[in-house]
Formats: structure tokens, sequence, C-alpha cells
């Protein structure tokens, strides 16, 4: 598509606030641009300031009462209604995702798939809202509990599942009865206002959502340090995340925050070769690799590893490098120009420390690519944990492969790093699995099956340097949006004789 077509095609987005589209007051024009062609204009917006987030939160604000009032199960039919209308535009959206973050269209499917999985499942969480009964030390005294809104929140959320990720945060918070401040990472835009405006024709009333695209940590600051905030869903780099902690720390809200990973994957000699070969794959190769759950440190049995680097290079050579719209494309580019450089430089600093370059390495040299911000899928064996490719996130398509004799061995390097998100462990031992899922220090663990994905109905997150705060997705994704409210109901209708404690 020639530039200055693509230009007019754009689309023009506004910020979301009280119920209304209106302009931003930031001097900073977001221009949002395809990855595969970063002459194609996706969507221009006038950024948010700090006036309009204020407005924002003041908007929500003015909004909770209502909304705290409204039934737990009619908010949650209304997730539902929002989840009915975009799986009715579940095409479109995936395409749009494609074009705006690069991801094929395929990865795109399947991410709109499992938004709606957990929109539907939050919806349900509507009329399954609740506590604890539990028996009294007195006769006739009956102790509950009741969870109840927190109030304003805000959802900060990054440009690598733009559907996915705002609507896992979106659904449990306002099913729960809060309001929210959304501010979607500024490369992601176009998708962030179509989420906006499904909750909206849902029948979300005025001020329950609010939208504000912007950049910078100007608006990102005062959505965690307004005192109208009680909470903040955040999930993102280290670097960000850990701010957020910090100024929320120092408030003491609650927060949670989802971060990096540095995953391992581990292929036991038992293993179904095929199986761990697809697994790894897609682990670290789809999405570009730009998931915080993707398969970046490969652990081999020494006795298959030269066996499964060679199928695996055949396989690294068959994927097509391209425009994730097009069919038979199996890796889309890097989100952006900074995203492609990272990756390129954690190329170069691998060589350098003396790591086995075995695929890839560069940016695809077909002219047809020269607009889109792609790099090839890149293998290195031979890494040590003390090179920088062991121990740093790379978010991109480049996979660190060492090899091991002893089972104890791969256990103690699955464990050398400061992340903490996820594994794979291939084996046909189903007793060796459990000692590696034992031992293995992640938030998630996955046996025969890639370090990637998660499913509404179980909790999410990470520990170690991968997350702070509740977990995400099942019951702890809506509780972390609540709050508890212990009763003691006497209902002797006399005065207690002695107070127990
Ligand atoms: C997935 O692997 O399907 O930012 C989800 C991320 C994660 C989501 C991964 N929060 O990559």
């Amino acid at each position: 598509m020639p530039a200055a077509a693509a230009k007019t095609d754009a689309a023009v987005l506004q910020q979301f606030i009280a119920g209304r589209w209106i302009q931003g007051s930031g001097k900073r024009e977001i221009v949002s641009v395809s990855p595969a062609d970063s002459r194609v204009v996706v969507a221009r917006a006038r950024g948010a300031d700090r006036a309009d987030a204020l407005k924002a939160l003041a908007a929500a604000q003015a909004a909770f009462p209502a909304w705290r009032a409204t039934p737990a199960p009619e908010r949650g039919r209304l997730i539902a209604k929002a989840a009915a209308l975009a799986r009715g535009r579940k095409e479109e959206l995936a395409r749009l995702m494609t074009l705006e973050e690069g991801k094929i269209y395929p990865e795109a499917l399947g991410e709109m798939d499992k938004g709606l999985a957990l929109m539907e499942w939050f919806a349900g969480e509507g009329q399954r809202l609740g506590g604890v009964t539990r028996p009294s030390e007195l006769p006739q005294n009956l102790l509950y509990t009741l969870r109840q809104p927190l109030g304003v929140v805000s959802v900060i959320t990054p440009w690598n599942f733009p559907w996915a990720i705002p609507v896992w945060k979106l659904a449990p918070a306002l099913v729960a009865g809060n309001c929210v401040v959304f501010k979607p990472a500024s490369l992601v835009p176009a998708l962030a206002a179509e989420i906006v405006k499904i909750f909206n024709e849902a029948g979300l009333p005025p001020g329950v959502l609010n939208l504000v695209i912007g950049a910078g940590s100007e608006i990102g600051d005062v959505l965690v340090e307004d005192e109208r905030v009680k909470a903040v869903s955040f999930t993102g780099s280290n670097e960000v995340g850990r701010r957020v902690h910090t100024l929320a720390g120092a408030r003491g809200i609650r927060v949670t925050c989802e971060m990096g990973g540095k995953n391992p994957a581990v292929v036991w000699g038992d293993a179904d070769l095929e199986l761990a070969l697809a697994g790894v794959l897609k682990g670290a190769f789809g999405s570009t690799g730009q998931r915080c759950t993707a398969t970046s440190r490969l652990i081999l049995d020494e006795r298959i590893a030269d066996e499964f680097l060679a199928r695996l290079l055949e396989e690294a050579a068959k994927i097509t490098i391209g425009d994730g719209l097009k069919p038979g494309v199996g890796l889309g580019p890097a989100v952006d120009e900074g995203q492609m450089k990272t990756d390129l430089e954690h190329i170069a600093a691998a060589k350098a420390a003396g790591a086995k370059l075995l695929c890839g390495g560069n940016r695809p040299k077909d002219p047809a690519l020269a607009h889109g911000w792609f790099v090839e899928p890149t293998v290195f064996d031979g890494v040590t944990p003390d090179m920088r490719l062991w121990r740093e996130e790379v978010f991109g398509p480049v996979l660190a492969v060492t090899r091991v004799k002893t089972f104890d061995e791969a256990v103690r390097l699955a464990n050398d790093t400061a992340f903490g998100l996820t594994c794979a462990f291939y084996t046909a031992d189903l007793a060796l699995a459990m000692r590696f899922t034992d031992a293995v220090e992640t938030g998630m663990v996955h046996v025969n099956s890639p370090t990637i994905g998660g499913e509404a109905s179980v909790p999410f997150g990470g520990v170690k340097g991968s997350g702070v705060g509740e977990r995400e997705m099942a019951e702890e994704g809506v509780r972390f949006f609540t709050e508890q409210k212990t009763v003691f109901l006497d209902y002797t209708g006399a005065r207690r004789s002695s107070n127990i404690y």
C-alpha cells in the first residue's frame, strides 16, 4: 500500500471519558503504524495529558455508586453481552490485531478465542461472587464474609496481547463492581478503542469504563498516584512494573504486576521428540517471541541434543517470515524498530560472548520485507549462565540452548534465573515430570506442552522477578478487584454473657 493512501485511511482515535469520545489535550500525537510495513499508518490520536487522566478518574469516581449498586449478576450479563458482540466481530478484530501488533493472523484468532473465553468466565463470576460462612464459637451467631468492589481502579496493559490482556483485566474489574480507567500501550490504540466501544455498546453506564491513550509515564503515574485509585493491575516490562509497584506500594494500595520471563523448556532423553519440537517452535517463535511466556531457554538432555537441534534447524528454516495477514506466513515482525534493535543487540552480544549461532541472527534479506521490523528465527547453542542471553529477557524470536547430563543439572539450570513465570518439561516418565514440577521455581508448569498460554479457569502468574501481587484469571482474578468484609451476626436477641476472646 502506498504511504500516502495509507495515511488517508488511518483511523482517528479519541479518548473515552464519562461516556463520551473526546479529543485528547496532550501535545503529543500517538501514531500507530503497522510493524510489517511501517509506512502504513493504522491510527492516529491526539494523546491524553495529565488533565485528561484526572478527568477520567473523576468520571470513574462519579459512576461508582450506581455501578456498585447494580446487582452483580446484572453486571455479569453485561460482560456476557460484550463477549457476544466481540465474538460476532472476531475475524475483523483479529485482522486489526495483526495489522497493528504484527502477530500472524492465526495467532490473532487464537488470542481472540482466549479473550472471549476469559470474558465468558468472568461474566459467570457475576453469579458466583461470594464469600464464606463459618460456624461461630458462640451459639446463635453466624460468621460470614462479603466481597465488595474497591472503587476506581487502573488497568495498564502492554502491546503484545492487545486484546486478551485488556479483557482479562477489565472483565473481572467490572464484574466485581469497580469503575476503570484503562491505559493501553500506545503502540496498539486502535484495538484498545474497539474494546472500549464493545463494552460501551453492551451497555456500560457512562464513566464506568474510561480510556486514556497516551505515551510516556505522565498519565501512567497519575493512574497509580491519584488518591482515588484503589488498585492497579499492570502487565508489562520489569522496568515499568517495578515503578508501578513502588508508587503503588508507597500509597499502600493493592497492585498486581505481571512482568517478564526467561522461561526454560527441558527436553528429556525419553521425550516424544516430535511433540517437544512442535512445542519448542511454538514457544520460542510464536508471536515472534514477544510474550512473557515465550520459551527463551532450551535445556537439552545431551543424549538427544544433536538430533533435536538438527530437527529444530530444519523446521526453523521452513518458517516463512512476513506480513501476518498473508496466508502461509509463520513469523511476523517485531512490534517496532526499538524492539527489533533490542533483538539484534542481544544477538550481537551473544555472538561476542562466544555462543554458537546455529541459525538466523539477522533481518531477512528479502527487499519486500525492508519496511517491516523483521528478525529471523534465531537459535544459539552453547549458551552459558554467565551470558546476557541466558539472563535477560529478549522479547524476540531468539532461543538460547544448553545441554545437560543429569536431571539435577536440568533443574538447577531451569531455576538459574531471576524470573519465574513458566516452564515446560518434556518426558515420557511421569515420576520425573512430577519431580520437576515439585522443584521448579515458576508460577506455572507445562508437562509435555509449550511454556505459553493459560486458561480462564486457573490462575496465571509468576514468582521471583516475573510477578508480584495476586494471580490473574480464575477466582483470583476477581478476588484482586474486591475487598473482603467479615460480618459477625448475633441473632440470640440477648446480650452476650461473656466475650469469648
Ligand atoms: C500466553 O502465553 O498466551 O504478556 C499469554 C504476556 C503474558 C500473556 C501470555 N501476560 O505475554
